[in-house]
This record gives C-alpha cells, structure tokens and sequence, in this order.
C-alpha cells in the first residue's frame, strides 16, 4: 500500500482574499500532496486592506489536533508552519516539530510585508520567530521577515553582497533558506535567494508593478511541494518562482483589486509538469 505524501499545513483560513490554507490546499493538491490542515485562526478576509480584522483564534485547538494525530499515529511527511495568531501558538508549533522530528520541517517566519509588520503580530512574536525558524530545516522569509529575524533594518533594496551576507548568516539558524523578493540596488532586478551547504543561487524574477497579499503562502507551499516530490532546494525554489509569477502576471492582465490575491486558480495546471521552472545561477 502506498500513500501520497501528506503534510500537516499550520495556517489560518481566511475567508477571502486568496491567502493561507485557502491557497496552499489547492496548490498542493495540485501537486499531489494531502494537505492536513491545523488552523491557528479563522478570518473573514486577511488583514491587508479590509480594515478592523475578524478573526476568530484557534490556539486552544492546535495542541488537541496533535494530540489527536498522536494518538492515531499519523504520520507526516512535512509539517508546515506560516501565520500564527498568538505567541502561544510558536510554542505549539514547537511541540509538532518535536513530535514529528523525521518529518520535513518548513517554517514560513510569516510576520509582515514591504517593511510593515502584520497587525496582528505582536513584538514578542516577532521576537520567538527566530526560535521556530530554527526548529526548521528550511525557512522561507521574504526581505521584511529575513531583516527581522537578523535584527536589521528593513531596506527596499539591497546591494547584491548584502543579500548574500543576510543570507549566509540565516544559514547559522538552519540548513536551507529561501528569501523572496529580493530587489537589488544594482539594477532593480527583482531576485529570490536560495542557499544551503551546496552555495548559494538566485532566480531572476519578472516585475511586476502591483504588490499582492498571499504570493509568500503560493511560493511556500510550490516550495513544499517540490521538495516533497524530490527536488533539489534550487529547483524547487525555481518551481515556486515561475509558478508565483506566471499568477502575480495573469493576476496584473486582469486589473483586479490588490487586495482580492491572487489568481491563481487557472494557472494550477502548471503545477503538474516543469513548464515552470527557471533558470537558477550559482552565485557563492
Ligand atoms: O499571506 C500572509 C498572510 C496570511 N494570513 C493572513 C494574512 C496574511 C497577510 O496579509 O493577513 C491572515
């Protein structure tokens, strides 16, 4: 008997919007991955641009949900973590990354975006971040979360040696570490930044001249897949990449609202071949 890999998927399920659990099932039933979803809060709509936020925390079921999983000896292939709804919640991530410890262990260090911090992440959230993050073996921050996990600050654009040594110095938290969203100083390019023990790589990423809410949920989750499914960090990296783009593209053709995400529902079938995947240069 054989299963398809599943993974345990730590998120909120916001109503609308396109983000969290309502993009990472599709994306990685797409992929072929069960999703087995633990919420941490349930939400109207996310909380970029649709004023006061209704949010519903789930806290209190999480630390049932793995004791239930425990009790039947489901296992994991994956267990996935992106945003939390308390500080508590960092605290029960830990205890699924304990238990589940063969598992690959992906944290999304989901905290804010373009230099703002989410507005329902406390300081002291933001301060634990850096304990999760180092409970994982890969970490997928973008540029925002990666300065606050360093303990820099945040810079719309980096010189390319800046990028590379905010990177190096998140290897010391965990062993692969993606950042998205990477505009460098030198000429605008909008670049990802993947790295482990094997160097460093980038992967060349299209402009878009619109922001969306979820793109990191997109990315996170093709990430997860592809690793799930064999690929190297690079290549999965590069898979998440392309397919964030190919959507964030069709999404901008459209002219629809910022804030309604992503449209990324016509372009699922790019998951199930490599048509996506782009060309990553060895850089260090
Ligand atoms: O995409 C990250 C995210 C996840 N969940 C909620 C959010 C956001 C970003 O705005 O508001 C509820």
């Amino acid at each position: 008997m054989s299963e398809i890999k599943k993974t345990a998927a730590i998120h909120d399920m916001s109503g609308f919007g396109r983000c969290s659990l309502t993009v990472i099932i599709p994306v990685l039933s797409a992929m072929s991955v069960q999703v087995c979803p633990v919420p941490t809060a349930v939400l109207a709509t996310h909380t970029g641009g649709f004023g006061a936020v209704t949010m519903q925390d789930l806290t209190g079921f999480m630390p049932r949900c793995l004791e239930k999983y425990r009790s039947l000896e489901i296992g994991f292939d994956a267990v996935y973590s992106g945003f939390l709804a308390t500080e508590a919640q960092i605290d029960h991530c830990l205890d699924f990354f304990r238990c589940y410890s063969d598992s690959l262990k992906v944290v999304d260090p989901v905290m804010g975006d373009h230099g703002r911090v989410y507005s329902t992440y406390t300081p002291e959230m933001c301060k634990r971040m850096g304990e999760l993050a180092r409970a994982a073996d890969v970490i997928t921050p973008n540029l925002t979360e990666a300065a606050i996990l360093l303990g820099e600050d945040y810079a719309a654009e980096l010189p390319l040696d800046t990028a590379r040594d905010w990177i190096t110095r998140l290897l010391k938290f965990v062993e692969n570490v993606v950042i998205t969203g990477v505009k460098l100083e030198e000429d605008g390019e909008i670049i990802c930044l993947c790295a482990n023990n094997g160097g460093i790589w980038r992967i060349d990423c299209d402009y878009v001249p619109q922001n969306y809410p979820g793109t990191g949920d997109i990315f996170a989750a093709v990430l997860t897949g592809g690793l799930l499914k064999g690929d190297t960090l690079q290549k999965a990296a590069s898979r998440a990449a392309g397919f964030t783009e190919a959507a964030v593209k069709a999404t901008f053709e459209r002219g629809t609202p910022a804030r309604n995400g992503v449209i990324f529902e016509e372009k699922l079938h790019l998951l199930t071949s490599d048509s996506v995947i782009r060309k990553t240069t060895f850089i260090g």
